[in-house]
C-alpha cells in the first residue's frame, strides 16, 4: 500500500509559523516585539502576546505579564518599555541613558532597576491577565497568578483615574504620542504643530538602521517626541508638577481601560469579592467616554485636544477601539459597525482596517500611524464586533486579518489597500493574535 502524505492544512501552517515567531522571540522572561527593531520588552504588546501565548503555554503567557509588572513604578504606572540590560544602549533609541529611570523617576517611584521608559501606554493588561487566567485556571489558580497580579493591575489602574485625569473630567490622558501607541497618527498633528522640535544633533535615531525611512514618522515627529519626553524628565516625570504641552484623552485608551476594568471585577469575583466597585467605574467611564469623546455626525470616536481645547477633527481607527466596550450603547455600537463597514475605514484590497481615514488628507498606506493597517487594531475591532453580535463582518475581518497577516510573514503592519508587508516581520503581537484567533 502506497503511504499517503497529508499535506498540513493551511491554518495548521499558519499556526505553527506564529508559534516559531513567538518562540524566536522569548527572551527567558518576556517577549520582544521585534528582534531588530524593538528588542527590549514593551508594555501593550506584551499584553498582545500574552493573549496570544497563552494558546501555547498558559505559564508563559503569565511570566509575560509578572515580568512586565516587576517594573512597575510605586505610583502605580507601567511603563512603556523595560530595557533588557544584556542589549547594549544603542540598540533602541531613546535608551536608558535618556529616560534616566532609576535617577531622574525615582521621585515619581521608580525603580532601582530594571532601566525603564518613563510614560506609559494603553492599558489592555487586565484585559489580558483574565484571558490568560482562562486558558487554563487550573495552573492560574496553582500559582496564585490573579491574587499576585490584580493589586498591581488595580494600582496602574488608580494612577490613570486619579494622577492623569488632566481634564478633570473622569477619563484619562496621554502627554506623548508614544502613550496612545500610535505614534504619528495624523490626530496628534495639530497638538504638536506648536511645539519646538529638539535639536536634531543631541540624540541618533535606531530605528533607521532596521527600518525604511518611508515608513516610519518623520524626523521632525522624533524631534518633537524627544522634546516632550526631555521635558517630562525634567519634571521627574511628575505627572502633578507638570504644565503638559501635549495632553490628550483618546478613545482607544480609555475604551481598553473600560474593557479592564471589567476584567479587574471578573478577577474579583473570581477571588470571592464582588466587584462592583470596579463595575461601577466602568460604567462611569463608559458614560464620560461618550459624553466627551463621541462625535453622533462623523459615526466615532474623536481625541479630545486638552491643551488647545476641542475634538480632534481626523478619523483614526482609534475612534473605532471603543466598539469593544459592552456596556455602549446599542446606537453607537451600530453606528461604528457601520463605520468600520463604510468608506472611511473597510480597505477595499484586504478588507483590513486602515489606521486612518482612507479618504483622509493626510492618509499614506506606506507610513506607520497614517494609512497602514495594523493587526492589534483589528484584533480589537473583531473582538467588539463580535460582543456587539456583527458574526457575519468579524467572520470577515477574521479572514481577512489571517490571510493577510501569513502573506506579510507576520508583518508589523501592511499597506491596507495591497497588503504589501510594512515595518518588522516576525512581528510578535500579529504572530499572537493570529495564534488567538485560530484557537
Ligand atoms: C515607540 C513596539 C512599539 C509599539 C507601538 C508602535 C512602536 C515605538 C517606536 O513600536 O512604537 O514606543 O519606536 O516606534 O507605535 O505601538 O508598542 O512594538
Amino acid at each position: 500500500m502506497t503511504a499517503v502524505l497529508e499535506r498540513p492544512s493551511p491554518a495548521r501552517t499558519l499556526r505553527r509559523g506564529a508559534a516559531r515567531v513567538l518562540l524566536d522571540n522569548w527572551t527567558g522572561t518576556a517577549t520582544v516585539p521585534s528582534r531588530t527593531l524593538y528588542p527590549h520588552q514593551w508594555s501593550w504588546d506584551s499584553a498582545f502576546i500574552a493573549i496570544g501565548l497563552r494558546h501555547l503555554s498558559a505559564r508563559r503567557a503569565q511570566r509575560e505579564l509578572e515580568s512586565l509588572l516587576t517594573a512597575q513604578w510605586a505610583d502605580g504606572r507601567i511603563p512603556h518599555i523595560v530595557f533588557n540590560p544584556a542589549q547594549p544602549y544603542d540598540a533602541y533609541f531613546p535608551s536608558p541613558d535618556f529616560w534616566r529611570s532609576s535617577t531622574a523617576g525615582r521621585p515619581s517611584g521608580a525603580p532601582a532597576a530594571p532601566e525603564t521608559s518613563g510614560i506609559v501606554q494603553p492599558p489592555v493588561h487586565a484585559l489580558a491577565a483574565w484571558l490568560v487566567h482562562q486558558a487554563d485556571p487550573a495552573e492560574s489558580d496553582r500559582r496564585g497568578f490573579l491574587a499576585r497580579v490584580r493589586p498591581r493591575l488595580a494600582a496602574w489602574h488608580d494612577y490613570l483615574l486619579t494622577r492623569r485625569d488632566l481634564g478633570g473630567g473622569g477619563l484619562a490622558a496621554v502627554v506623548h504620542p508614544w502613550e496612545p501607541g500610535m505614534d504619528n497618527s495624523p490626530c496628534w498633528d495639530g497638538p504638536l504643530r506648536p511645539l519646538t522640535p529638539a535639536d536634531p544633533d543631541s540624540y541618533r535615531r535606531a530605528d533607521l538602521d532596521h527600518g525604511q525611512a518611508a515608513d516610519r514618522p518623520t524626523d521632525l515627529d522624533y524631534g518633537r517626541y524627544v522634546r516632550l519626553a526631555t521635558d517630562y524628565r525634567a519634571t521627574g516625570y511628575d505627572d502633578r508638577a507638570t504644565d503638559h504641552a501635549f495632553a490628550v484623552e483618546d478613545p482607544c485608551f480609555n475604551a481598553l481601560l473600560i474593557a479592564s476594568e471589567r476584567a479587574l471585577a471578573a478577577m474579583a469575583r473570581h477571588l470571592g469579592g464582588s466587584g462592583a466597585e470596579h463595575e461601577k467605574r466602568a460604567q462611569t467611564l463608559t458614560d464620560r467616554l461618550v459624553e466627551r469623546l463621541w462625535d453622533e455626525e462623523a459615526g466615532l470616536f474623536r481625541a479630545l485636544d486638552l491643551v488647545a481645547g476641542g475634538l480632534i477633527e481626523e478619523r483614526g481607527v482609534t475612534g473605532l477601539v471603543p466598539l469593544l466596550v459592552p456596556g455602549l450603547p446599542a446606537g453607537i455600537a451600530r453606528r461604528l459597525a457601520d463605520t468600520v463597514a463604510g468608506p472611511h475605514f473597510r480597505a477595499p484590497g484586504t478588507g483590513l482596517v486602515p489606521s486612518y481615514d482612507l479618504s483622509g488628507h493626510a492618509f499614506d498606506p506606506q507610513r506607520y500611524w497614517r494609512g497602514p493597517a495594523w493587526f492589534n487594531t483589528a484584533w480589537l475591532v473583531h473582538q467588539g464586533l463580535r460582543i456587539h453580535g456583527h458574526h457575519a463582518q468579524a467572520d470577515e475581518l477574521r479572514r481577512s486579518f489571517l490571510a493577510e497577516a501569513g502573506r506579510s510573514g507576520f508583518a508589523e503592519y501592511v499597506d491596507p489597500t495591497t497588503g504589501a508587508g510594512r515595518g518588522a516581520r516576525n512581528f510578535s503581537w500579529t504572530a499572537a493574535l493570529t495564534l488567538d484567533l485560530l484557537a
